[in-house]
């Protein structure tokens, strides 16, 4: 059995007893006519002895998955990789502030996915504290875990360390919030390149190209993502989109009607909710957009 670490064009590099190899993909596997990549980032793929390397033989039924949906008009699952032990989540408190609209997109494709989130606010040198309360106000009941860090001052790294010592661990969030820079603090040894935000947009530029599970110091792997800009949830319906709200999910059952979809109907217990601490309102305006995408 092997474990993918990165997948490039046919080939797949793959942990194999310890040893990193080149492995070709199946050629069956290479054509697939709905656009979405046969082999991912986290797949455990089956292997036969081939003279002095290995086939792929198959892959293991995933157990999770963080996959959003390519833009364009047909759209295709992109699986960014699987077999999670944990998504984090990662925004910066400031330079840039990541929108809550996009972290909410973010943590509604772990849910859709299956795959366990935790929120990490980075670049917390950059504000006041108490600046800080306002992510955990409206974070309180959507994440399991809410984290506070900054990759320059290490503030909250040991905290961070401690949460994905020993897992397989992905870093999710647009360009510039500190992935990178994050990962090379937890583990020296990473040496993934970072960039400088430019100051022309204020926006962060791609440094990521590939996905890829880095092994972590003291056990564990991590894989550092591409920035995601934008993140539309794959296969998000109207029913999966009010699970993947905690908040809405506990407060549905005291809607008066069964299939409220919590917009404008009346004696609907979610819009009641709304801007109170059950159901922040930034939570519930990303809940109506996201809703809103679904035809
Ligand atoms: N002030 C501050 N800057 C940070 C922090 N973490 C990262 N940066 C800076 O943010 C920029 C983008 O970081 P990078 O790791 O490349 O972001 P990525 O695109 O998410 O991988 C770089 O200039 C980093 O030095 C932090 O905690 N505090
Ligand atoms: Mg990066
Ligand atoms: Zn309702």
């Amino acid at each position: 059995m092997g474990l993918v670490l990165r997948v490039k064009g046919n080939y797949v590099r793959a942990l194999v007893d310890a040893q990193v190899e080149w492995l070709a993909l199946p050629g069956r596997w290479r054509l697939t006519s709905s656009g979405s990549n046969p082999v991912a980032v986290g797949d455990i793929v089956g292997l036969e002895n081939a003279g002095d390397s290995f086939k792929i033989v198959d892959a293991k039924a995933r157990r999770n998955n963080f996959t959003r949906r390519t833009a364009g008009p047909k759209p295709a699952p992109q699986i960014i990789a699987a077999n999670l032990d944990l998504v984090v989540v990662v925004a910066a408190a400031l330079a840039p502030a990541t929108p809550f609209g996009l972290i909410d997109r973010l943590l509604v494709t772990a849910a859709l996915g299956n795959a366990p989130a935790a929120l990490l606010i980075n670049k917390i040198d950059l504000v006041f504290k108490h600046q800080l309360e306002m992510w955990f106000d409206n974070y309180r009941c959507a994440a399991s875990e809410i984290l506070f860090a900054s990759a320059l001052s290490g503030e909250g790294l040991e905290r961070l360390y401690n949460l994905i010592a020993g897992k397989i661990v992905l870093f999710a969030g647009a360009s510039g919030v500190g992935k990178s820079t994050l990962a090379n603090a937890l583990d020296p040894n990473l040496h993934l390149r970072t960039a400088e935000i430019s100051s022309a947009t204020g926006k962060g530029r791609h440094t990521t190209s590939a996905v890829e599970l880095h092994p972590l110091r003291g056990g564990g792997w991590l894989a550092d993502t591409p920035g995601l800009r934008g993140c539309a949830p794959w296969d998000l319906n109207r029913e999966n989109l009010q699970q993947a709200f905690p908040e809405i999910a506990r407060l549905r059952q005291f809607c008066g009607f069964r299939n409220c979809l919590h917009r404008y109907e009346i004696n609907c217990a979610v819009q009641a909710a709304a801007g109170s601490p059950d159901l922040p309102g930034e939570r519930y305006r990303s809940y109506l957009k996201l809703l809103a995408e679904i035809t």
